[in-house]
C-alpha cells in the first residue's frame, strides 16, 4: 500500500461546545428531556455543520439524568462511592440522554458519536483529572462529532465521583489545542446584580459575589465552577444562551467572554 494512502489530514483544532444539562432538559424533572431546547440546539449545530468544514467536538452536562441520581447517592465532583448501583444509575442515565443527543443529532445529518468519559477517565487520590483525548481526537480525523458528557468516573480511594461536563470541556480543550470553546447555558451569559451579562470576565474574585449557587440540584459548582473551570484555560471560551448557538458557532462571540489575564 502507498505510504500517503493511509496518510492522515491533521485534525484541525476543534470547536468545542457544550450544551448545559438545564438547557437540553428538564431540570426539575426527573429524566426529561427538553425536546424544544434540544431540537433548537441541534438545528444550529446542524446548520453550522453544513456551512463550516471545521471539527466539533460537543459535551452536554447532566442536568435531570445526572444530577438528580448524583445527589440521591451522595456523589460529587469531590465526594465519591463505591456503590455499585450508584454508577449503573448515575452512569447509565447520563448514557440513556447522551444517546437521545446523539440520536437527534444523527437525524438532523451531523456525523455524531457518543464517547463515554467512564471508560476513559479517572482522578488521582489528590483529585487530579487524567482523561484521555486519543477516542475524541481518532474520531475527528475521521470526521465525526464526537458527543461526550458529565459522567461518573473512577477516583483513586473513593470508589467513583462526578465528572462535570464543564470538567471534560477544559481538559480537552487543552489536550486537543482547541481554537473555541463555548457553552450554552439557560442565560444570555454571566449575570451580574442586575441581571445584566457581564462582558468580559478576567479573574474569579472580581464575579464572585454575583455568582450564586444553582437553583436546582447541582452537584459540580453551578455558574461559579463554570467560570473557575474556564479561568483555566488558555482559550478565551464564551458564555451564551440558547438563542446564540449558532452566532458561536459561525464564529462570533456571544454572551460573556472569559479570558484568564
Ligand atoms: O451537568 C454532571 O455534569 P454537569 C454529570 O456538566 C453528572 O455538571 C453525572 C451529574
Amino acid at each position: 500500500m502507498p505510504a500517503d494512502s493511509t496518510a492522515q489530514t491533521p485534525t484541525a483544532t476543534p470547536t468545542i461546545l457544550k450544551l448545559g444539562g438545564s438547557v437540553i432538559t428538564d431540570k426539575d424533572s426527573p429524566e426529561t428531556v427538553n425536546d424544544a431546547a434540544l431540537d433548537r440546539a441541534v438545528d444550529a449545530i446542524a446548520d453550522a455543520s453544513d456551512q463550516s468544514g471545521s471539527s466539533l467536538v460537543i459535551v452536554h452536562g447532566g442536568g435531570s439524568f445526572g444530577h438528580i441520581h448524583a445527589a440521591e447517592y451522595g456523589v460529587s465532583t469531590t465526594e465519591g462511592s463505591h456503590d455499585l448501583e450508584a454508577v449503573t444509575t448515575i452512569h447509565g442515565a447520563m448514557k440513556q440522554l447522551n444517546r437521545v443527543v446523539v440520536d437527534r443529532l444523527g437525524s438532523a445529518g451531523v456525523p455524531a458519536v457518543p464517547v463515554h468519559p467512564l471508560s476513559a477517565a479517572s482522578r488521582d487520590a489528590a483529585g487530579e483529572l487524567s482523561l484521555s483525548a486519543t477516542a475524541v481526537s481518532g474520531l475527528l480525523d475521521e470526521g465525526f462529532v464526537p458527543v461526550l458528557h458529565g459522567d461518573v468516573i473512577a477516583h483513586a480511594g473513593k470508589g467513583v465521583s462526578v465528572l462535570s461536563g464543564d470538567e471534560v470541556v477544559t481538559t480537552l480543550a487543552t489536550s486537543l489545542g482547541a481554537s473555541r470553546v463555548g457553552l450554552c447555558s439557560t442565560v444570555p451569559g454571566v449575570l451580574d446584580d442586575d441581571d445584566e451579562v457581564i462582558e468580559t470576565i478576567r479573574d474569579f474574585e472580581s464575579v464572585t459575589s454575583v455568582l450564586g449557587a444553582s437553583e436546582s440540584t447541582d452537584v459540580s459548582g453551578g455558574m461559579a465552577g463554570k467560570v473557575r473551570e474556564l479561568l483555566a484555560l488558555a482559550t478565551p471560551a464564551c458564555v451564551f444562551g440558547p438563542d446564540d448557538v449558532s452566532d458561536f458557532l459561525a464564529g462570533g462571540e456571544p454572551g460573556t467572554r472569559i479570558e484568564r489575564r
